[in-house]
């Protein structure tokens, strides 16, 4: 496939995606919106449609908790029965939490890492490009910034008691990153109560078993959801009572750069002095704490297993966050560098192109056909393309923007793909999969489409 080729299908991807005024992650697997995948939409929709990318972060909003917390789902009331597990039913007694929003049930009471901001702040960068609806994305910007505020001030306090500059997680679908290694042995620790019956719904929409989560650790998603509805979702109790309680790097590392974006939103918007003190402050602290979770003997970032009081060893995409965060350390940022270059990772001979798998092959707990447990996944392509390219490192920022094109050339806009094959996996036109490649395309000769 050409580049426009490639453009014409990500934005009939988007389309076909589209449900008004917000997009379903992908086709049948996921058919409600998704937090952070809502965020890396709306970076693409920016190119095909301004308004309606603004729209895509503002219908979210709407249904953000009232302790700032931007819920991980929000339920389309629309979806045909049985089509998602566990669906808005099976999160019903979430809306019994005070901090629940008002209405009816229709949001789950976990949260996913915040690229909110980053995209918010991408809108007005589009449009200044383009020099076309400026006003209208400063506009944007000033409704959406309290609520981005009110919801890096929810990650920075309720999340992070110890002010340590971490995230804290109650449960895996928090990181965003399922059923990575980066959680295997803190979900072994965790003992299975009495969990409902259920069934595996996410089996009936792909090709083989194989490339979702396995049995065991889906027993242990169901129970912590249990845990966290008994405990109506309050985080106070949650940091008592919780058996899985983790410090997440990668989230703390997005949340550094999205604080970044938050800042310069101020400026835009005209916020208070002390709020860009605080995002300041906070930024200065996400550093420090990622820092502290360096580990130089595997020269990556760990998370940390707050009940078990240790370092959560494994190699995986996660451990590059102070590369994403822009950390100050240059020694850290080249040993990062290197050993995302390393056999250990893009520079394994055997991969169909170097592009980070996102668990090493090198780790014990790498299956290249499993999901988060080593296939890549493009919308993190963008991620560490978009965090090179702020690292001043532009060349290897290329080089991996033309592979992880290369990867999309198929037409498929897989959710992740088979790292040695290059094989795609899991969902096939996976909206932020798209919208990943619009972003990437927009800025070269080819015209864009609109929605
Ligand atoms: C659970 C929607 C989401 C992504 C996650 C990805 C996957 C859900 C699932 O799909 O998670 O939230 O059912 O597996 O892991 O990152 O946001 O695309």
């Amino acid at each position: 496939m050409q580049p426009e080729d490639i453009i014409a299908r990500a934005a009939e991807v988007l389309r076909e995606n589209d449900m008004g005024e917000w997009t379903r992650a992908s086709p049948t697997l996921y058919p409600h919106q998704w937090s952070w995948d809502t965020a890396f939409i709306a970076i693409g929709l920016a190119h095909l449609d301004s308004g309606r990318a603004a729209r895509e972060i503002l219908t979210l909003l709407q249904y953000q908790w009232k302790n700032g917390k931007i819920p991980h789902i929000v339920f389309n009331p629309d979806a045909p029965p049985e089509s998602y597990f566990p669906g808005p039913e099976h999160w019903a007694s979430a809306a019994d939490s005070p901090d629940a929003p008002s209405g009816p049930s229709l949001t789950s009471g976990l949260c996913q890492p915040p690229v909110h901001a980053i995209a918010a702040r991408h809108l007005l960068t589009v449009a200044e490009a383009r020099g076309e609806g400026v006003a209208e994305a400063r506009e944007f910007l000033g409704e959406v910034y309290p609520k981005l505020f009110a919801w890096h001030r929810y990650l920075a306090t309720a999340r992070d008691p110890e002010s340590s500059g971490l995230v804290t997680i109650y449960h895996p679908w928090e990181s965003g990153t399922d059923n990575s290694p980066r959680w295997t042995s803190a979900l072994e620790r965790v003992e299975v109560g009495e969990i409902p019956d259920y069934e595996r719904l996410d089996l009936d929409h792909i090709p083989d078993p194989a490339e979702r989560p396995t049995g065991y650790e889906y027993d242990r998603f169901i129970w912590l959801v249990e845990v966290i509805k008994h405990a109506r979702c309050d985080d106070t109790v949650l940091y008592r009572t919780s058996p899985f309680l983790a410090k997440d790097v990668l989230a703390s590392a997005i949340l550094v750069r999205a604080n970044e974006a938050l800042l310069d939103v101020t400026e835009v918007v005209g916020a208070p002095e002390e709020e860009g003190t605080m995002i300041r402050a906070w930024i200065e602290r996400g550093r420090k704490g990622l820092d502290e979770r360096w580990d130089p003997g595997l020269g990556l970032c760990l998370d940390y297993d707050l009940r078990a009081g240790e370092p959560l060893a494994a190699r995986t995409i996660a451990g590059f966050a102070p590369l994403i965060a822009g950390t100050g350390r240059a020694e850290c940022l080249e040993r990062l560098l290197r050993v995302f270059e390393s056999h250990a990772f893009t520079g394994n001979p055997d991969l169909r192109r170097p592009l980070p798998p996102s668990t090493s092959p090198n780790d014990m707990g790498f299956l290249p056909r499993n999901y988060w447990r080593g296939p890549v996944w493009p919308v993190m392509n963008w991620l560490f393309w978009w965090s090179l390219e702020r690292s001043g490192e532009q060349k290897r920022a290329a080089r991996l923007k033309d592979c992880a094109l290369g990867q999309l050339s198929d037409g498929r806009f897989g959710e992740y793909y088979e790292p040695f094959t290059g094989e795609a996996l899991g969902s096939d036109d996976q909206s932020w999969t798209a919208a990943v490649a619009l972003d990437w395309l927009a800025e070269g000769e080819q015209p864009l489409p609109t929605l």
